[in-house]
């Protein structure tokens, strides 16, 4: 019996915690043109929503830029932190783990003064999928009614 009631826990867990990952967004900066100089990174960042969760991927050549996370002084002043915290791969993932204002620049020479920086507001949780939107959204809410049925009679049994 109590190893049932475990199951429907875990069961409960990922019935609440699987959708926010599942509609997770992954962000290429820039797109196509990826993270470089003379890109207008703010009409790039306009209308989009990022989410805890939504990850960054900053793509360009390795050596020609970084990505420097900094505070909003930073980012207006181009005001550079120790290379050494810069990420340098040329294929850096961020993961947007919490929510609020966040600020990157590039730090090689005078790129940031020239637009190479991102500024994003991070938002708390993701909508749910509204059912009607799209076929993901009628899946996922699909795929969730199911787990919640799954904890509910898993409830009145476990009791
Ligand atoms: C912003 O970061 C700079 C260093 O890059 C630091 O000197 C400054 O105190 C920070 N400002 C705030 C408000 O945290
Ligand atoms: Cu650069």
């Amino acid at each position: 019996m109590a190893a049932n009631k475990q199951f429907f826990v875990v069961v409960a867990i990922v019935a609440i915690i699987l959708p926010s990952i599942a509609s997770a967004t992954d962000y290429t900066v820039g797109d196509d043109s990826g993270w470089k100089n003379g890109f207008d990174y703010a009409a790039w960042a306009k209308d989009k929503q990022f989410y805890v969760g939504d990850t960054l991927l900053f793509k360009y050549e390795s050596g020609s830029h970084n990505v420097l996370k900094v505070n909003g002084t930073g980012f207006s002043e181009c005001i550079k932190p120790d290379p050494s915290l810069a990420l340098a791969t040329g294929n850096d993932v961020i993961t947007l783990a919490t929510p609020g204002r966040k600020w990157y620049i590039c730090g090689i020479k005078q790129h940031c003064a020239g637009g190479q920086k991102l500024f994003i507001t991070v938002q708390d949780a993701a909508p749910q999928p509204s059912p009607s939107s799209s076929a993901n959204g009628i899946l996922a809410s699909g795929y969730q009614m199911v787990l919640i049925a799954m904890v509910a009679i898993g409830a009145m049994f476990a009791v």
